[in-house]
């Protein structure tokens, strides 16, 4: 008789042994011995090259200096960088000395950055001496390094290569001690601390590339593109620690311009592409892509939101040698919860086009049906939930959306809609958490809706994801003007952007007489998408 289908699914992988005793650093740096003098870090812009012996070096320099500068164990530092050789010292030293990263964009506006430092009481932050003007503006007390030349009261990040390793204190590290907090606004609200402990990600990187079977097969040959943000956890995670761990070099560049990014690509033979969607459409659409030699390119990793199938098809056409797949990941998920099997050391084991992979290993996921909890069985498409070792311990201070998020069975929620086919491979389809995503980055619609309120003029409004080409989803206002008051769609563009980050600019403004709402107040998103041309 045949067995009844599963309603809980594992990875088709054997499960590993994760190291649960190594802090974060001392895992990622384990096996440096065998490729200490392989480089680690790329620059791309200036072709400067650390061994891994030096980042390690540099590293414990950090941590040494952090030390000097008052940072005891469960402080939290804010590394405020794009990428670079001082975001990863800054990162793994922060680690060292027991001392928690929350990292952000350095884009970020004032009132952005500011709300960040008080969330998570951030004393030191390492950034560029033209954010310091930004930082000043809220009341906080900071120790600020630059790592250019620091303005006054400032110091400066070549301190860091002047301290000597053997000043980092000993400090006693648990393994269910936090080690990073990113920014997420998870399947509700504002942006919260996402608190990930030394179990959690050294799990998630474990599960990537560690086994007799890797689900990412990495090694000392291998060089990794690193254009997307180390900020954002799908960077800091499924490029930078695992190639670490891995013995992999990490090519770093600051930005995404197509023809200095394929060039660099070219000239230090790229093996490992990971990637946004917008950047493979941009790959793909640009004409002079073709004139760089990509035959290094043996693997591309796509993540953080939708990979249309006419352009993976596409990119398998431009780049035919290299195996195309997925990640699915969530910052609270410590960040991944499936990785496309093809991926693996051997035997292959091919995903679908659309696939995200199947589910990692040492860990369960389940699909519920969103009304009733009930989980659901082969191609039945409902919520995603995810347990392991790898997920967040919750959001810092804020148990009420700690409890939303992840249940007393603890199953994490990721408000994310999608079915598994027969052959576990996992396919999302859609979204019930409120959140949009701007290439990738995170877009929280209630921040621009409370932002919007405080305009004088506005009475009500709701901010949804408009369909975008290009970006994938934009955000856009559905705005009530107060009586006898008028706006103009400028006007109200003008007074977001001038408070957020590029990314989250609304984009189109929709002046209407009345938000539909429930009885409960509860405003009618789907409806309002509907009325969206373009949705
Ligand atoms: P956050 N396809 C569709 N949607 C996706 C995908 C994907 N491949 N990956 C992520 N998302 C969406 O916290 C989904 O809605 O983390 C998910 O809940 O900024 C949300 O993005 C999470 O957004 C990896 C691969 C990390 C991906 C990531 C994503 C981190 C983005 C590590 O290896």
């Amino acid at each position: 008789s045949s067995s009844p289908p599963p309603r809980v699914f594992r990875s088709k992988l054997p499960d590993i042994t994760i190291p649960d005793h190594l802090p974060l650093h001392d895992y990622c740096f384990e096996k440096i011995s065998e490729f200490s003098d392989r480089p680690c870090l790329i620059v791309g812009a200036t072709g400067k090259s650390y061994s891994f012996s030096d980042t390690h070096l540099f590293s414990k320099r950090a941590a040494a200096t952090f030390s000097k500068l008052g940072v005891k164990k469960g402080d939290f530092i804010m590394i405020l960088l794009k990428n670079s050789a001082e975001f990863v010292f800054s990162f793994m030293g922060s680690s060292m000395i027991g001392s928690v990263a929350t990292t952000a964009n350095p884009y970020y506006t004032a009132a952005e950055i500011s709300k960040q430092l008080k969330m998570s009481g951030a004393k030191l932050v390492v950034t560029y001496s033209h954010c310091v003007d930004k930082l000043r503006e809220s009341d906080v007390d900071l120790t600020i390094v630059t790592v250019d030349d620091p303005p006054e009261n400032c110091l400066s990040f070549s301190m860091v290569y002047d301290a000597d390793e053997n000043d980092v204190p000993f400090v006693e590290i648990d393994w269910n001690d936090a080690v990073s907090l990113p920014f997420s606004s998870g399947t509700t609200g504002t942006p919260k601390g996402v608190v990930l402990t030394h179990k959690s990600m050294v799990s998630s990187i474990a599960q990537q590339v560690d086994g007799e079977n890797p689900n990412i097969y990495l090694g000392t040959n291998d060089v990794v593109l690193c254009v997307l943000p180390m900020f954002h956890i799908f960077s800091l995670s499924s490029i930078v620690l695992i190639s670490i761990r891995s013995g992999a070099t990490i090519l770093l560049i600051e930005k995404f311009e197509i023809e200095t990014s394929m060039s660099l690509i070219e000239r230090h033979g790229v093996t490992v592409a990971t990637v946004v969607p917008p950047m493979v459409l941009m790959m793909v659409k640009n004409p002079k892509v073709a004139d760089f030699n990509l035959s290094s390119i043996r693997m591309v990793i796509s993540g953080a939101a939708p990979l249309g199938k006419q352009i993976e098809e596409a990119l398998m056409e431009r780049i035919p040698q290299a195996v195309i797949g997925q990640g699915y990941g969530m910052t609270e998920a410590g960040p991944v919860l499936s990785m496309c099997t093809a991926f693996a050391k051997e035997p292959p084991m091919p995903t679908k086009i659309g696939s995200c992979g199947r589910v990692v290993r040492n860990s369960e996921l389940k699909i519920i049906d969103p009304k009733t909890g009930v989980s659901l069985t082969y191609n039945q498409p409902g919520e995603i939930c995810i347990r392991g070792p790898q997920i967040m311990k919750g959001y810092l201070n804020d148990p009420v959306a700690t409890s939303l998020t992840v249940d007393v069975e603890g199953w994490l929620h990721t408000g994310d809609i999608g079915y598994i086919d027969e052959e576990e491979e996992i396919f999302i389809v859609d979204r019930i958490k409120e959140i949009i995503k701007y290439k990738g980055f995170q877009v929280a619609p209630v921040e621009l809706e409370s932002l919007l309120l405080t305009h004088p003029s506005i009475m009500e409004v709701a901010v949804v994801a408009e369909n975008d080409e290009i970006a994938g989803e934009v955000p856009v206002a559905f705005v009530v003007c107060s009586a006898g008051n008028q706006l103009t769609q400028e006007e109200v563009k003008e007074f977001i952007a001038k408070q957020v980050v590029f990314y989250k600019r609304l984009h189109r403004v929709y002046f209407v007489p009345t938000i539909p709402k429930l009885p409960s107040g509860k405003i009618l998103k789907k409806d309002l998408k509907a009325k969206l041309s373009n949705s």
